[in-house]
C-alpha cells in the first residue's frame, strides 16, 4: 500500500496529525477546540491587564501612589475565577483519561519490544513475529549491499520501515509494549499514542482504526545513538487481506484453522486453575460498529 501524504505523517502542517482512532479524535478535539482558544484568551487577558497597570499607573500620572493593599471583591474573583478554569478543564480531561485507560475487548494483541535501534513486532495468537528496520537512502555510506533502499512507495525518508506491522481495519488492536534493553518509547502521532517501552515492563495501549492506509510514527524517548533511526510503519489494511498477510507470514487466524495438536494443549487441571476461564466472555460488537469506549474495563482487557 502507498502512503498518502498528509494523512499518518508529517507534511508541514502546524498542529497536530489527523487523527484516525476515535481518542485520537477526542484528544485532538478538546486540545484544539478547547484548550488552545482557552489559553489564547487568557494570554490576551493577561497581557491587556499588564499593559492597563503599566499605562494607567505609570509614575508621571500618578506623583502620590495609592495606599491600598487589599480589596477583598478583587482577591475572591481572582481567585475563584482560576479554579472554576481548572475545573471547567479537568472535567474533559479526566473523561478522556478515563476512555483512553478504558479499552474494549481486544480482538488482536500486538507485542511491541523496542531494541538499539530496531522494534520487533509478535503477533501472539497468530504465530507471527518478525524485525522491522528503517530503510536507508540509496545513497547512503552506511546501507549494506543486500539492504533494500527506500523508495517513495515505502514512505518519506527516516519514517519508511522494511517490513510494516499490519493491522485489520476496523478491529481493536491491544498494544502490549516493552523493551530489550534501554528506555524507547513506542510513538503513533496519527493513533494518538505515546507509550514508553521499558526493559522488564509491559503496558498496555490500544488503537481503533477504520481507515485502511499507512501510518508512520518513531520511538519517542532517547535511546542512543541510533534513536532517530528506528522509526514504527504501520500499515491497516481490510481483514480479508489481514488474513492473507497473516498466511503469508506462516502463522494463523483464529478460528480459520484447526491448531496444531501439540502446540496449545492445556490439560483441564492447569485449566482450571485460570480463574477468567471461568468467566463468560462479552458478545462481541457487530462488525464494523465503532467500539464503545465508555464502557467500564473488564477483566478481559486489564
Ligand atoms: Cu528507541
Amino acid at each position: 500500500m502507498i502512503p498518502t501524504p498528509g494523512i499518518g505523517q508529517p507534511d508541514g502542517r502546524k498542529g497536530i496529525q489527523d487523527q484516525v482512532t476515535p481518542i485520537g479524535e477526542e484528544a485532538a478535539g478538546f486540545h484544539n477546540n478547547w484548550l488552545l482558544p482557552l489559553c489564547a484568551l487568557i494570554s490576551i487577558f493577561v497581557l491587556g491587564l499588564l499593559l492597563w497597570a503599566i499605562f494607567r499607573y505609570r509614575r508621571a500620572a500618578n506623583p502620590t501612589p495609592s495606599r491600598n493593599s487589599h480589596n477583598t471583591t478583587i482577591e475572591v474573583i481572582w481567585t475563584l475565577v482560576p479554579v472554576l478554569v481548572l475545573v471547567a478543564i479537568a472535567i474533559p480531561s479526566i473523561r478522556l483519561l478515563r476512555h483512553q485507560y478504558s479499552p474494549p475487548p481486544a480482538d488482536l494483541t500486538v507485542k511491541v519490544t523496542g531494541h538499539q535501534w530496531y522494534w520487533t513486532y509478535e503477533y501472539p495468537d497468530n504465530g507471527v513475529s518478525f524485525d522491522s528496520y528503517m530503510l536507508k537512502e540509496a545513497n547512503d555510506p552506511t546501507r549494506q549491499a543486500n539492504q533494500r533502499a527506500r523508495t517513495n512507495a515505502d514512505g518519506p525518508p527516516l519514517l519508511a520501515a522494511d517490513q510494516r506491522m499490519v493491522l485489520p481495519a476496523g478491529k481493536v488492536v491491544k498494544f502490549i509494549v516493552t523493551a530489550d534493553d534501554v528506555i524507547h518509547s513506542f510513538a503513533m502521532p496519527a493513533f494518538w499514542i505515546k507509550q514508553d517501552a521499558n526493559p522488564g515492563q509491559l503496558h498496555e495501549t490500544w488503537a481503533w482504526v477504520d481507515r485502511p492506509g499507512v501510518y508512520f510514527g518513531q520511538c519517542s524517548e532517547l535511546c542512543g545513538a541510533r534513536h532517530g533511526f528506528m522509526p514504527i510503519a504501520v500499515e491497516v489494511v481490510p481483514p480479508a487481506q489481514f488474513a492473507a498477510w497473516v498466511a503469508s507470514k506462516g502463522g494463523h487466524i483464529a478460528g480459520a484453522a484447526p491448531p496444531a495438536p501439540n502446540s496449545t494443549a492445556i490439560s483441564p487441571v492447569s485449566q482450571s486453575n485460570i480463574p477468567t476461564a471461568a468467566q463468560p466472555t462479552p458478545p462481541a460488537p457487530p462488525p464494523g460498529s465503532r467500539p464503545a469506549v465508555q464502557q467500564p474495563a473488564t477483566a478481559q482487557n486489564k
